[in-house]
C-alpha cells in the first residue's frame, strides 16, 4: 500500500525496483493544488532524491486528472498569500526540485493538466499521456500568466508559434494534439498509461544512475547553452562518467555479450 506523505500526495517506494511513484491525491477536486498538498509534493521530491535506491520517479494523479492546477477556491480564502509570494516560495521550489532531481522523472499524464498542473507535466523529463488526457493553459481564463515554468518550458517544446497559441488562447489540446505537437512524447490508451510508465521508469532505474544524473543535467544545460558551451559540458560530465565503476560494468558487459549490473558507482 502506498504511504501518505501528507493525505494529498502519495508516495510509494519500490526499493527493489528503484521506481518511486509520487500520486497528487485530491480526486474530488480534479488534485489542484493547495498549500499543504504543494509542500507536501516538495516534500516528496525531497524524499526520492534522498532515497538512494530510488533510480526513477513516476509523477501521475489520482482519479480522473492529472492535475488542474492551483486550487482556485483556495485563492478566494482570507489570508491567501499574494500571487508573487505564491508563485515564488510555493510553486518555484516544486519545479526547481524537479528540474535538479539528479534522477530522470517520468510524467504519467492521466487526466486533464490544466494551469500549473501543465506546467509540472512540462518538468518531467519522459511524458507519457493517456488518451483521456487533455491539457490547458488556463492562466489566461483566471487573469492570470503562466507561471511555474510554462513561459519557459512551452516555447522550447512546441517552439514560439504554438507556445504563443496555446498561452494567448488557452484552448484545450487533446492528448494526439500533445503527441503531435511535442509536448508529450506517446499517448497510450488510459487503461495501458500506468504499465506503459512503470515499464518506462523500469528501463530507467535499470540504468547507470551517475550517467543518468549527467545527462538529465546536460540536457538541461543545453537549452541555455550555444554549441561551444554545450561541447565543453559534454567534455567534462563524460570525464566524470567515465571515472565511474558503472561505466568499466557497461564495457565488461559488452565485452562478455551479457546485460550490465549497474551499481550507482
Ligand atoms: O497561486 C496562484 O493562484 C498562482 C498560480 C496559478 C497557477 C494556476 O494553476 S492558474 C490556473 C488554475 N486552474 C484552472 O483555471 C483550471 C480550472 N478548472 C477547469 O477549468 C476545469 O475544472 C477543468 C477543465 C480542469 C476540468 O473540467 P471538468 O468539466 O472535467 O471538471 P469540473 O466539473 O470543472 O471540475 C470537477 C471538480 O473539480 C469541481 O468541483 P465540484 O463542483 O464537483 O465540487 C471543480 O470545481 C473542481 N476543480 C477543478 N479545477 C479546480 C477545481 N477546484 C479548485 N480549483 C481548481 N483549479
Amino acid at each position: 500500500m502506498p504511504e501518505a506523505d501528507g493525505e494529498t500526495v502519495l508516495v510509494e517506494l519500490d526499493q527493489g525496483a528503484g521506481v518511486g511513484t509520487i500520486t497528487l491525491n485530491r480526486p474530488a477536486a480534479l488534485n489542484a493544488l493547495t498549500v499543504p498538498m504543494k509542500q507536501a509534493l516538495l516534500a516528496a521530491f525531497r524524499r526520492v532524491e534522498q532515497e538512494t535506491a530510488i533510480r526513477a520517479v513516476i509523477l501521475t494523479g489520482a482519479g480522473r486528472a492529472f492535475c488542474a492546477g492551483q486550487d482556485l477556491r483556495e485563492r478566494l480564502e482570507p489570508g491567501a498569500a499574494p500571487l508573487g509570494v505564491e508563485v515564488r516560495e510555493r510553486y518555484n521550489p516544486i519545479v526547481r526540485a524537479m528540474r535538479n532531481l539528479p534522477k530522470p522523472i517520468v510524467g504519467a499524464i492521466n487526466g486533464v493538466a490544466a494551469g500549473a498542473g501543465a506546467s509540472l507535466a512540462m518538468a518531467c523529463d519522459i511524458r507519457i499521456a493517456s488518451d483521456a488526457a487533455t491539457f490547458a493553459l488556463a492562466f489566461g481564463r483566471v487573469g492570470l500568466v503562466p507561471d511555474s515554468g510554462a513561459t519557459w518550458f512551452l516555447p522550447r517544446l512546441v517552439g514560439a508559434t504554438h507556445a504563443a497559441e496555446l498561452a494567448l488562447l488557452n484552448d484545450p489540446v487533446s492528448a494526439t494534439d500533445a503527441v503531435r505537437l511535442g509536448l508529450v512524447g506517446r499517448a497510450v490508451p488510459a487503461a495501458e498509461l500506468a504499465a506503459e510508465a512503470r515499464a518506462v521508469a523500469d528501463r530507467l532505474a535499470a540504468g547507470a544512475p551517475q550517467a543518468m544524473a549527467l545527462t538529465k543535467r546536460a540536457l538541461q544545460a543545453a537549452w541555455e547553452h550555444d554549441l561551444e558551451g554545450a561541447l565543453e559540458l559534454e567534455a567534462e560530465l563524460q570525464d566524470r562518467a567515465g571515472r565511474t565503476k558503472d561505466h568499466a560494468e557497461g564495457m565488461a558487459a559488452f565485452m562478455d555479450k551479457r546485460q550490465p549490473r549497474f551499481t550507482g558507482e
